[in-house]
């Protein structure tokens, strides 16, 4: 099988590339790089020393004796290269991980904001119309988020992307429907992934193009078996303020003996995956198609969720650092519960790796090995969604 993976040097592209790599597929990458400018931008690093694409490339080569072909494109703005690459390549499926995938670095300013939707939106758009450009039939799997639903709904357990419904008539009769479900954005970022999965929508009915968008809960961890194959295979660790995801700028943290950043009370509930389930999923996704004529297929790729409160006092508990509970720069529901349903992946076989069993590997394996290379001023966000959030 023929993939092409666009954003397939990030934090959840590189490590897919590598698994579906070995498992004996074509791969080719397309990536512009913006990720890694932005860290320059911003004055950030990841914790883990990240090699060039170039490096990573050939050293996947010798380890592996496989070749991942790489392309730097920008599939926000260079269409005719988009379009001449998936004519020529002709793949069987392409995932779709090419935005900008920070919530903060979203909300920041009005730059990033016009930014995020300029990249974002028309990445897809640009995708799905050099698609149908194409004529040619392929598999199109996009890394969406769990913030699509907006977080925890009165108990109710969130769908996998589909709500039937019942609308009352003029005669008190009761009509039957099929919706999306109702998107609620959080941050700029998240509302660019419900405006992604109205365009899934639409080229779906329109061209019937097989879709499968996968609402992802926030990602932890840092290795998989491949990427820890030599060390400048190593991936991506962001702990900074903009595009540390929580858990891991909490394992971070504690490695460095600095007090968990808490937003508020920690009472926000949000879902979770391990790296290495997610480059599962990708596998599992992208060998179980929609039909043609199939409707969007919509999976939760989430296997855990946590209070933000209980993931602080767990680590708290196994390495002391304390707990900060400071102003939340953000504009969210101070407490939340959260209910979700995530049947399609486990029973397409997916196996759930939990915090308990790799939390405190990862702090010693990754974190302490690194901690050198942190630098504690990023470590405060310093992204307001609202002028009264900030401290
Ligand atoms: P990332 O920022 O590390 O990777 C995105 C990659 O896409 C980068 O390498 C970047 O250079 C590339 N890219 C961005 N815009 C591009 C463009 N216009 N043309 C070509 N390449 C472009 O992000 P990630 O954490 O790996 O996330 C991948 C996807 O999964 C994103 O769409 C993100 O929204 C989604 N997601 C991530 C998480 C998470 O916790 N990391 C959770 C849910 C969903
Ligand atoms: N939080 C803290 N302290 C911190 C950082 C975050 O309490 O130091 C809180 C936030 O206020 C929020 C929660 O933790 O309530 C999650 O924040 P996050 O930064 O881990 O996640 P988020 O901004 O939602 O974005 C991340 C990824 C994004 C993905 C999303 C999945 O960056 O790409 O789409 O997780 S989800 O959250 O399920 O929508």
């Amino acid at each position: 099988m023929k993939v092409i993976i666009f954003g397939g040097d990030g934090f959840c592209g590189w490590p897919t590339s590598l698994y579906l790599s070995k498992l004996g597929l074509d791969v080719t990458i397309v990536d512009n790089l913006s990720r890694r400018k932005i860290d320059i931008d911003l004055g950030i690093n990841s914790l883990t020393p990240i090699a060039t694409i170039e490096e990573r490339l050939s050293t996947w080569k010798t380890v592996s004796g496989n070749t991942i072909n790489f392309f730097n494109i920008d599939i926000a703005k260079q269409y005719e290269k988009l379009l001449d690459l998936i004519k020529s390549e002709r793949p069987d499926s392409i995932i779709h991980f090419a935005e900008q995938s920070s919530a903060p670095f979203s909300m920041k300013n009005s730059e990033n904001k016009r930014y995020t939707i300029d990249n974002n939106l028309n990445s897809t758009n640009n995708l799905l119309a050099a698609i149908v450009e194409s004529g040619l039939d392929i598999h199109v799997v996009h890394l969406g988020t769990m913030g699509v639903y907006g977080y925890g709904d009165n108990g109710m357990k969130i769908p996998e992307g589909y709500l039937k419904i019942h609308i009352k008539g003029e005669n008190n009769e009761y009509f039957e429907k099929e919706i999306m479900y109702p998107p609620n954005p959080g941050s700029l970022y998240h509302m660019t992934k419900t405006q992604d999965a109205l365009m899934f929508a639409f080229y779906n009915k329109n061209n019937g193009i097989r879709i499968t968008d996968l609402h992802q809960g926030i990602v932890w961890g840092t290795q998989t078996k491949e990427t820890s194959m030599d060390e400048k295979l190593i991936n991506r660790f962001m702990y900074d303020g903009d595009y540390g995801t929580v858990l891991n700028r909490f394992i971070m943290q504690s490695a460095i003996g600095h007090a968990l950043t808490v937003h508020g009370t920690g009472g926000q509930t949000r879902a979770f995956i391990n790296i290495n389930d997610t480059v599962k999923c990708l596998e599992i996704a992208i060998n179980n198609p929609p039909n043609n004529n199939e409707k969007v297929k919509i999976f939760n790729q989430m296997t855990e969720t946590h209070k933000i409160r209980d993931l602080a006092i767990m680590i708290d508990k196994k390495t002391g650092c304390g707990i900060d509970n400071i102003k939340n720069p953000r504009k969210e529901s101070p407490e939340n519960d959260l209910y979700v349903t995530n049947k399609h992946f486990l029973n397409l076989g997916l196996t759930p790796t939990t915090l308990n069993d790799n939390l405190l590997d990862e702090i010693t394996n990754i974190a302490k090995k690194y901690i050198l290379r942190c630098d504690k001023s990023k470590i405060l966000s310093n992204s307001y969604w609202t002028p009264g959030n900030k401290p």
